[in-house]
């Protein structure tokens, strides 16, 4: 570990979960691997260590994710927490959760429950809504949770290091985003060694998707967009979309990677009409735009090359508004452009 002061709160990290007795862990709406990943680490070492533990994640676990052990586990919005397990709590720990809007019907967990809060997360974005906080720029929170097993001198059995290797490979697009590094295929390595079997997470993470995901992601590809100057590509994700081809919300998730990987697009952006009528934006880019910078205008957060947000308004005044921000960053009147 480089720095210091986050050395320093990653040992905090390590006495709580080698003293404390009674855990909660939350992660973020929406869940991704890492999300979900991390989670279960850290939440199976820890019972494994003879601590009580729950699990939730507001939203539930995306069936892409149920072949992970124990995610049946995790429990999701329709589920509540009992008085009696409230009142045990000694330590709540968020994971991959850049702010506390994050965890949605559960945020409340935070400001009525007095218990620790410890952050960790690895989007530089984060808002430091814990009492110990944890943040630091690995390729993913499963990465942290990774070294804080072995900080703790924890075995890594080898159902974590499947939970953890998913973690990694989703949120580095299995190790080709600039967050990987010599230190993240290091870990990935490691895992191998403790038996997972990189191919069989590729099947169930990325080649499993259902007939109505495919099926969606014709209807967001016919939606695709321009700006006049071909820099920056938009998709659009209706309700109406969602409806037509029976697919689930969480299907949405990495398509707009599409608009992104087309040739000269420096901005890739997916708009998606939510039920709340707000309009989900989700940024991507080369390293031209800080794009977290863009999202952190709208309210939200993220990486420098992946951010998003959610913006209340008519689809069309989002996204005018959007558009037209991240074309004034593209010309480089904006401080969140890096002169290119
Ligand atoms: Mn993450």
């Amino acid at each position: 570990m480089k720095n210091g002061m986050m050395c320093e709160e990653k040992n905090r990290v390590i006495e709580v979960c080698r003293d404390k007795g009674n855990f909660l862990l939350l992660s973020h709406v929406s869940a991704d691997g890492d999300a979900i990943g991390s989670m279960l680490a850290l939440g199976l070492s820890l019972r494994r260590a003879g601590k009580n533990v729950i699990m939730v994640n507001p939203d539930g676990v995306p069936l892409v994710y149920r072949f992970l052990p124990g995610w049946e586990k995790i429990r999701s919005k329709g589920e509540q927490i009992s008085a009696g397990e409230l009142a045990a709590l000694e330590v709540i720990i968020t994971l991959d959760t850049a702010n506390e809007e994050r965890l949605g019907a559960w945020s409340w967990v935070l400001a009525e429950v007095p218990a620790l809060i410890v952050n960790i997360d690895h989007h530089l974005t984060n808002s430091k809504y814990g009492h110990i906080n944890w943040i630091e720029k690995a390729s993913s929170t499963g990465e942290m949770v990774f070294h804080l097993l072995a900080g703790l001198g924890w075995e890594v059995t080898v159902d974590t290091a499947l939970s953890i290797y998913t973690a990694i490979v989703t949120d580095t697009g299995s190790f080709r985003f600039d967050n990987t590094t010599s230190e993240t295929h290091l870990c990935a390595a490691e895992l191998l060694e403790k038996g997972v079997d990189p191919a069989q997470v590729t099947e169930y993470v990325f080649a499993s998707r259902p007939v109505e995901a495919a099926k969606l992601l014709g209807r967001a590809l016919d939606s695709l967009e321009l700006s006049p100057d071909g820099k920056i590509a938009y998709l659009t994700i209706t309700n109406s979309s969602l409806r037509d081809t029976g697919a689930a919300r969480e299907n949405i998730n990495g398509i707009v990677n599409y608009a992104r990987e087309i040739a000269g697009v420096y901005v890739g952006i997916l708009f998606e009409e939510t039920e709340d009528n707000k309009v989900k934006v989700s940024l991507r880019s080369d390293s031209r735009v800080d794009v977290s910078k863009i999202a952190q205008r709208f309210g939200g957060g993220g990486h420098s090359r992946a951010a998003g947000c959610r913006v209340q308004g008519s689809l069309s005044n989002v996204k005018k508004a959007v558009l037209e921000t991240v074309a004034a960053a593209l010309a480089g009147r904006d401080a969140v452009c890096r002169g290119f």
